[in-house]
């Protein structure tokens, strides 16, 4: 084949990987227990996708909500979200573990976690009406050397798993977790920064009374909070993760690492700044999900400076 022609269809094959490469959460562990995420690259072509704890969405390109979409309802768990239909239990003080299918190394920023009550069914819920209540967020590492190292770089070092620990004291119900990676690697520009909210129902248990107020999903940002429009290819000296502040009845964050061993157990107590390191609870490597039906038609409104770039490099290597 000429080498152009090889050039041409690479550049397809690139961009359909790269688009692929942005993840969805496609498996929740809870208590040693698997459930099943909203197979989004798999579920929107099936006549009968199975009932799960994820949310649905259409977005199939496995793109972001931006800047432009913060008042907008895809923000608060993804393009045309529609609540998962089952329920994972999960006793309060107990630990979710949300696996990634992948996660592109460019695509730096804050990993975040929010809590809201259904006050009812989530299944029927007016996603609207939810007010979310953070629990968890880590955002810049370590910036001494910039872009530096972010949650999302954690995310990938843990087999790109992050565990979130369920307050202590929440009262018992049913809830909606919402789990949430920015992509800050754009965001110097307007609107530049990319929203990747995931929605998962549990039901949660215990002895908790504590009910805090939250926030409405298209109120959690704006496009020029200071860490939604940031440059982070300079040093910074702080970074100010997004959203409302963290709960105080919020559990120290763990780190998870992705040793594979099922013995460790984290003691996070202590303050929310406490840092914890545990071993992952995980039993296995995730399974390498490859996306069945990728539309290529799709991947322009997430081709990024980051994308060009890897599709150049990839077709450099194909003719040389
Ligand atoms: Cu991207």
């Amino acid at each position: 084949m000429p080498s152009t022609k090889v050039a041409a269809l690479s550049a397809v094959l690139a961009l359909a990987s790269t688009v692929a490469g942005h993840g969805f959460v496609q498996n929740i562990v809870i208590d040693g227990k698997s459930y099943t995420g909203y197979l989004v690259n798999q579920y929107p072509y099936q006549s009968n996708p199975p009932a799960v704890i994820g949310w649905s969405t259409t977005a199939t390109d496995l793109g972001f909500v931006d800047g432009s979409e913060y008042t907008n309802p895809d923000i608060i768990c993804h393009k045309n979200a529609k609540p998962g239909q089952l329920s994972a239990p999960v006793a309060a003080g107990g630990k979710v573990e949300l696996e990634w299918t992948t996660w592109p190394e460019s695509h730096h920023g804050p990993v975040i976690s929010y809590l809201a009550n259904c006050n009812g069914d989530c299944t029927t819920v007016d996603k609207t009406k939810l007010e979310f209540v953070k629990i968890d967020q880590r955002g810049l590492i370590d910036d001494s050397n910039p872009p530096g190292t972010w949650a999302a770089d954690q995310l990938i070092a843990a087999n790109n798993s992050w565990t979130v620990t369920i307050p202590e004291s929440i009262a018992p119900g049913n809830y909606v977790l919402r789990h949430e990676i920015i992509a800050l690697h754009s965001a110097n520009n307007a609107n530049g920064a990319q929203n990747y909210p995931q929605c998962i129902n549990l039901q949660i248990t215990g002895s908790g009374t504590a009910n805090p107020s939250g926030t409405p999903g298209e109120k959690l940002y704006t496009p020029t909070d200071p860490g939604i429009l940031v440059n982070i290819y300079q040093s910074l000296s702080t970074y100010a993760i997004p959203g409302p502040t963290l709960w105080s009845g919020a559990a120290a964050h763990v780190v998870a690492t992705a040793t594979g061993s099922a013995t460790g157990v984290a003691s996070a107590t202590a303050t929310p700044t406490t840092l914890v390191t545990a071993v992952s609870s995980r039993t296995g490597a995730p399974s390498v999900v490859t996306p069945e039906a990728p539309s290529v038609t799709s991947f322009a409104p997430v081709v990024t400076v980051t994308d060009v770039v890897t599709v150049t490099t990839v077709i450099t290597t194909t003719i040389s």
